[in-house]
């Protein structure tokens, strides 16, 4: 073991061939409303319909949004759980005979996807999922979403809730996966907000991170920021981009849905941070782009050269401590 310290300069000045190039061609597949009593097979007919239009695109993926087999049923309280038939919004067997069919369309048509749905286990755990499909029908990849936004209980002078943090556990691992040409992650809704999601999937070697969302244009604990709804929504995405050296898929689920107007403006966006095309309307909508994942490297190789540039010594305050300590504690 070298008793040198590690020069992280060293390495650096070697200069960096040119990668190879690694096209692939990405889709995000918006939804509109999805009602309440919206049967699956109808939604799945919506999906297939989109993977159509992106097979005929020369998609190769196709990203999909946050709960996109139902309603966002979190935004309402049932006193006891049954009269809402919670269980129907989840999914227990995935492919299950109801969604099968898409799978094997992808399968078909050579076109992989990610899809968001509400998970229920064989032992009654209950997730925000989203899974990633090869163009070979499988499922190489899962997640649950860390990052449960809302509340807990009745909160009755909400317009609407956001029983998020009621009808799902979070999930516990950022993880990423070799496939599609690359490298891929994936985040739900809540998760693209906080920065630590786009490194966590960076620290993996994402180059590629699929994000759905459902995102009501109203937010009830601080209304001033309904305006600025669209505006957060690319902020925080372009600059997760940009910041990992990473492509973001964006995909929502929007329009009015069952009363509660909903952002959309999905969208693909470059390592540069710049968005490479975004839906125009607030229903169902395919956007695309041919992206070269080997780009990534201009920023992964350079101004986020991870390895030589983070000081991850310094950084133990992110996980050490949920909570933000100001000198003197919070009342200063
Ligand atoms: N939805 C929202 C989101 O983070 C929210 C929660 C709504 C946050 C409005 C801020 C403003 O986009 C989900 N499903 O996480």
């Amino acid at each position: 073991m070298s008793n040198q310290p590690h020069d992280p300069d060293a390495a650096a000045t070697t200069a960096h061939e040119t990668p190879v190039a690694r096209p692939l061609t990405v889709a995000a597949g918006q939804l509109g409303p999805i009602a309440r009593n919206e049967p699956r097979p109808s939604v799945v007919a919506r999906l297939v319909e989109l993977l159509e239009q992106a097979a005929a695109q020369g998609a190769d993926l196709v990203a999909f949004p946050e709960l996109a087999l139902t309603t966002f049923f979190p935004r309402w309280f049932v006193e006891d759980e049954p009269d809402l038939d919670l269980n129907s919004f989840y999914e227990t067997a995935m492919p299950g005979p109801e969604t099968q069919v898409l799978f094997e369309r992808a399968r078909e048509l050579g076109v992989g996807f990610s899809l968001g749905y509400a998970e229920l286990t064989a032992d009654g755990h209950r997730y925000n999922t989203q899974i990633l499909v090869e163009r070979t029908g499988e499922i190489v990849g899962r997640y649950r979403k860390v990052h449960l936004p809302g509340h807990r209980e009745h909160e009755p002078w909400r317009e609407f809730q956001h029983l998020e943090r009621r009808y799902f556990e979070p999930g516990s691992t950022f993880d990423t996966w070799r496939c599609f040409g690359g490298v891929v992650g994936m985040a739900t809704c809540n998760d693209r907000r906080w920065p630590e999601t786009y490194r966590c999937l960076a620290l993996g070697g994402a180059e590629l991170i699929l994000i759905g969302y459902n995102t009501p244009k109203h937010y009830a604990p601080d209304p001033s920021q309904d305006r600025l709804q669209g505006f957060h929504n690319h902020l925080v995405m372009q600059a997760g981009a940009y910041q990992n050296g990473s492509y973001v898929i964006g995909v929502a689920k929007g329009g009015n849905e069952e009363g509660v107007d909903s952002l959309a403006e999905s969208c693909i966006v470059a390592p540069s941070g710049e968005i490479l095309a975004q839906c125009q309307t607030e229903g169902d909508e395919l956007i695309t782009a041919t992206i070269d994942l080997s780009l990534t490297a201009n920023y992964k190789n350079t101004l986020f050269d991870f390895e030589r540039y983070r000081r991850p010594e310094v950084y133990g305050a992110i996980t050490g401590q949920a909570g933000a300590t100001p000198p003197g504690g919070n009342d200063g």
